[in-house]
C-alpha cells in the first residue's frame, strides 16, 4: 500500500492513530501537504456520502472529524504555513464558521492558509453569532470578512451578516468572501458579498485580488 493509500485506509478505519503516523510517514517521502490534505478531504466526502446514505453513524463523523483534525494540525498545517512568505502583514481578516455550524476543519486551513500570505488572521472560531460578526468589524476594522459554512441550514446566516454590516453603515468597510461546500457563486453574489473561494488557496487568491494586491 502507497503512502497516500495509507493515509485514506487510516481515515476511513476512523483510526487517528494510524492518520498521524501515515501523514507522518507520507511527509518523510516527500509527498506535498497539499497532496495529503487532497486525501484527506476527498476521504472525508466520501464518508460525508456514507453518513448521507445511512451506511455511517454520527460516531463515524465524529472520529473522522477529530482525526482528520489531529493530522492536519499537528503535520499540516505548520507546513502549509510555511510554504507562503511572510514578507509584511498586507491586510487584517477576520474569519469565522457561522452560527449553528461547528464544522472548523476547512475554516481553519483558510486562516492559516491567509496567515501564510502574510495576513493579520483573526479567528473568531466556530458557531459565531451575527452579532459576533458585527462587533469583529467593529473592533477589528478588518480588509477581510471570511464567513465559512458547511450546512445548508446556516447559509442564511451570512446573509444576516450582509444585512447587518448594512444596516450598521459598515459594509463599505470591509470585503466580504463567503464559502464551504453548500455556497455557490450565485449564492455568494446574491446575498451581496464581494467573493467566494472553492477552496483555501482559491480563498486567498480571491482576498488578495479584492485588495488590489495580486
Ligand atoms: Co458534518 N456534515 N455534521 N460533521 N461533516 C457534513 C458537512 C455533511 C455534508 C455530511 C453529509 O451528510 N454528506 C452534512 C451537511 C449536509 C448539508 O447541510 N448540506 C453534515 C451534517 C448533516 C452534520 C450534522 C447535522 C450531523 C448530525 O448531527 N446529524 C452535524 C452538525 C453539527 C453542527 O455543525 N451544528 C455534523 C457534525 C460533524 C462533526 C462535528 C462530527 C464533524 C466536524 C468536525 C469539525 O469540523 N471540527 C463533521 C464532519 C467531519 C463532516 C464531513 C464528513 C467533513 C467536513 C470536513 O472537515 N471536510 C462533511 C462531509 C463533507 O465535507 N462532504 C460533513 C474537509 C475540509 C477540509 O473541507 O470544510 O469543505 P471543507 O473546507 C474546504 C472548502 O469548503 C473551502 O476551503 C476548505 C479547504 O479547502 N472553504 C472555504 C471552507 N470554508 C471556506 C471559507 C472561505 C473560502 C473557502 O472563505 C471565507
Amino acid at each position: 500500500m502507497s503512502e497516500l493509500e495509507a493515509v485514506k485506509d487510516a481515515l476511513l478505519g476512523f483510526d487517528a492513530e494510524k492518520l498521524a503516523k501515515a501523514t507522518e510517514a507520507s511527509l518523510k517521502k516527500n509527498i506535498s501537504p497539499q497532496e495529503i490534505m487532497n486525501v484527506i478531504t476527498a476521504s472525508l466526502k466520501l464518508i460525508g456520502e456514507k453518513f448521507e446514505k445511512g451506511e455511517l453513524l454520527l460516531v463515524h463523523l465524529v472520529a473522522s472529524g477529530e482525526a482528520a483534525k489531529r493530522a492536519i494540525s499537528e503535520y499540516l498545517e505548520p507546513l502549509l504555513s510555511k510554504e507562503g512568505t511572510v514578507v509584511a502583514k498586507i491586510g487584517t481578516v477576520a474569519i469565522g464558521t457561522v452560527a449553528g455550524d461547528i464544522h472548523d476543519i476547512g475554516k481553519n486551513i483558510v486562516a492559516s492558509m491567509f496567515f501564510s500570505a502574510g495576513f493579520k488572521v483573526i479567528d473568531l472560531g466556530k458557531d459565531v453569532s451575527v452579532e459576533s460578526f458585527i462587533k469583529a468589524v467593529e473592533q477589528h476594522e478588518p480588509d477581510i470578512l471570511g464567513m465559512s459554512t458547511l450546512l445548508s441550514t446556516s447559509l442564511p446566516i451570512q446573509r444576516e451578516v450582509v444585512e447587518a454590516l448594512n444596516n450598521k453603515k459598515l459594509r463599505e468597510t470591509v470585503k466580504i468572501i463567503v464559502g464551504g461546500a453548500p455556497v455557490t457563486p450565485e449564492w455568494a453574489e446574491e446575498i451581496g458579498t464581494d467573493g467566494y473561494a472553492e477552496d483555501a488557496l482559491e480563498a486567498v487568491n480571491v482576498g488578495l485580488r479584492l485588495l488590489g494586491k495580486e
